[in-house]
């Protein structure tokens, strides 16, 4: 593969919003393989500028601010600090981690909009949106929810539906609802300024559609295709908030700039306050026609980095436009999709409480199991046998036995080797081609597929020793098991320097071990023009283990914590079951409830739920369809007493008249129970089900 490489990187990783702590679906889809990426630039020598920073605007920080009941200041403050801490933690090594709340983007993003205000790229314009008449707000993005019009789902934000990821103006929704008050939106008439996107049409068919067909994921493309197929509208770019970028211009008093106009501009204030510091020319970075640009972004910012800023790039009229965006689908955990509110996620600042030291095995396993082209799953057994049955059993028990070994032989001296067999002429070989192999997947964005490969070069140090068995040869043959302990050395030490963009913090390790570091080691591109990575004499350190194995109880833990988040869920969606509205007692008394006794139940063919009942209600036996075989089996309720509204107009439930209603709850747990005239009544959900 002959690879024209750039002069130079900037890469970036999406801005997480400061409302929550960080998980592994962010972790997986763009924190990992960013982090791995700019490694492995790294590890070749590359000038590459790896940016960060946390997106402390939009109404996400207001809405948790408010949950919360403090300002919007302090969660920024709260979560900026948790964020920043844990991604130093677990290793993702940007080269700067900024926020938006700082004066650098401020006035970044003030300049950008007014040069764009200036040179006429935007609409001004007066139009209807959405106002909550209860708490005297426009309604915006995360304010207010509604119907997706392309897919349906009925929880799409004013913005976007994070369903199937088209971007939506407020008053695109069906059936808007405010999320502050729950009030139905009224409309009310606002100036704001728009990037017309339809006059970028053109533009984005021909750079995308035309330009990286070929190059850019099918998921990636797939999507901006669609939407540039559809036809691309006006999008307001301020917003009447008072959290946020003032809107810099004159008429603008009281407004701010919408979240998706100044985040991503974060990227470029990130870069400067890098280059400032590091001394460095900040727009040789974004300006350079020889800078590759690559934005890790999760599927859910596809349309705001390859449509949307591309167009405020293009509009702007100086800088680069992204070479790629690999954007990632989603993670589930446990089968379950992650969710921040319902707590339904695995949290990194947990994570490495629970975990210490162990960074490398979550780093592992998310890349094992990457959402590259499709949505997967993490669980934790996963996570325990890839960790006892990989890193444990392949890496570190090579690494583990080459080191022991070379101490017990030679005082942990690497031997001089004797004759070389073909057989270890071949594993030098195939060494050498390694770097190639991973570098090829890596350019194209095939996280898992490098990760593989990098385990290869384990297995087969691994394989080498238990093929060759130095703690039998030793015996008979000291010249041979000098050449193995030799051979096995090499490959440990080629391992070091191709897992380090995987696995930095266990590389750390080995390279202790190995008694050399990282500038000692032979770089990416010399292991093919190299024979030999560690001389013979040299000393090792002594040896530790690289991983331990994970027990089952540890996993039960997680388990148990997920099992614990559910039933909370269970309960609070319970608490928040609206009452219906009153109904008077004359209301009430019209209906006619009695003690029955049921008589006979089977259940109805050719349907899940419904039994067919035969219930004494004192003036006669009725026929009763009931909605519970999900909750009884007929032989559970037969001659069972219950509550019966016995005048219920009849009807016919898939052909058969029921004549009343058995009266029955919801618990807690979800599982409807009886109405039980001789037992107290059960907690009541608000709701008689039949
Ligand atoms: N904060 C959305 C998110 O966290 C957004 C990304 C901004 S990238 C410029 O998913
Ligand atoms: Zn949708």
């Amino acid at each position: 593969m002959t690879t024209n490489y750039p002069k130079r990187y900037t890469v970036t990783s999406a801005l997480p919003y400061t409302n929550g702590p960080i998980h592994i679906g962010h972790l997986a889809g763009v924190y990992v393989p960013a982090d791995i990426y700019v490694r492995y630039l790294r590890a070749m020598d590359k000038d590459v500028v790896f940016i960060g920073g946390s997106d402390e605007h939009g109404v996400a920080i207001p809405m948790k601010a408010k949950k919360e009941g403090v300002q919007p200041q302090a969660i920024i403050d709260k979560y900026h600090g948790i964020i920043e801490k844990s991604f130093q933690d677990f290793g993702i090594s940007f080269d700067n981690y900024s926020r938006t709340s700082k004066k650098i983007h401020h006035e970044t993003a003030s300049e950008f909009f007014t040069k764009l205000h200036q040179e006429g790229k935007f609409i001004e314009e007066t139009t209807d949106q959405l106002y909550d008449p209860v708490e005297n707000q426009f309604l915006a993005d995360r304010f207010v929810t509604g119907t997706c019009p392309k897919c349906g789902h009925e929880e799409a934000y004013g913005d976007q539906c994070e369903k199937c990821g088209t971007s939506l103006n407020a008053t695109d929704l069906i059936n808007p609802k405010s999320t502050l008050s729950g009030a139905d939106p009224i409309t009310k008439s606002t100036k704001h300024w728009f990037l017309p996107l339809d006059q970028y049409q053109g533009f984005l068919e021909e750079w995308i559609l035309k330009g990286h067909a070929k190059d850019w994921k099918t998921n990636v493309y797939g999507q901006c295709k669609s939407w540039i197929d559809d036809g691309l509208k006006p999008r307001a770019v301020t917003r009447d908030l008072d959290w946020g970028i003032p809107v810099p211009v004159a008429g603008g008093e009281g407004k701010v700039l919408y979240v998706w106009f100044d985040a991503p501009i974060g990227y470029i204030s990130s870069t400067k306050e890098w280059a400032t510091r590091e001394g460095k020319d900040w727009e040789a970075y974004w300006k350079d026609k020889d800078t590759k640009l690559v934005h890790f972004i999760g599927k859910d910012n596809i349309v705001f980095h390859c449509v949307v800023f591309p167009s405020m790039l293009k509009a702007e009229g100086s800088y680069i436009l992204p070479d790629n965006v690999p954007a990632n689908e989603f993670l589930n955990l446990e089968g379950k999709k992650l969710s921040t509110s319902k707590n339904w996620a695995v949290w990194l600042h947990e994570y490495l409480e629970d975990f210490p030291d162990q960074q490398d095995v979550l780093r592992y396993v998310l890349t094992a199991t990457a959402p590259e082209t499709k949505d997967s799953d993490f669980t934790w057994k996963d996570f325990q046998t890839r960790n006892n049955s990989e890193l444990v059993a392949i890496f570190g028990n090579f690494i583990n036995r080459a080191a022991v070994l070379t101490h017990k032989y030679y005082d942990g001296l690497v031997p001089s080797p004797t004759e070389l067999l073909d057989s270890d002429k071949e594993i030098l070989a195939a060494l050498k081609a390694y770097p190639k192999v991973i570098e090829s997947s890596l350019e194209r964005y095939r996280f898992r597929e490098a990760q593989q490969e990098m385990m290869a070069v384990a297995r087969l140090g691994n394989k080498y020793l238990a093929d060759n068995e130095p703690w039998k040869l030793v015996k008979t043959d000291e010249d041979r098991t000098k050449t193995i302990m030799y051979i096995s050395l090499q490959i440990a030490t080629v391992l070091a320097r191709l897992a380090e963009p995987f696995l930095p913090f266990t590389t750390q390790k080995l390279l202790a071990i190995l008694n050399t570091d990282t500038d000692s080691l032979v770089s990416w591109n010399a292991i093919a023009e190299n024979d030999e990575y560690l001389k013979p004499g040299h000393q090792l350190n002594k040896a530790s283990l690289l991983f331990s194995k994970i027990e089952d109880a540890q996993i039960q833990i997680q388990l148990d914590r997920l099992e614990a988040t559910k039933k909370q869920n269970i309960n609070t969606q319970k608490e928040i079951t609206e009452q219906k509205p009153i109904i008077s007692f004359e209301d009430f008394s019209t209906m006619d409830i009695r003690t029955g006794t049921i008589l006979e139940a089977e259940k109805l063919p050719k349907t899940k739920k419904l039994l067919v009942l035969k219930v004494d209600v004192g003036l006669e036996v009725r026929t009763i369809v009931s909605g519970i075989a999900a909750h009884y089996t007929p032989e559970e309720i037969i001659g069972k007493q219950v509550s019966v509204l016995v005048n219920l107009a009849p009807r016919k439930l898939r052909g058969v008249e029921s004549q009343g209603m058995i009266l029955m709850s919801e618990n807690t747990e979800g599982k409807l129970v009886f109405i039980n005239p001789e037992s107290t009544l059960p907690v009541n959900n608000g709701e008689i089900i039949c």
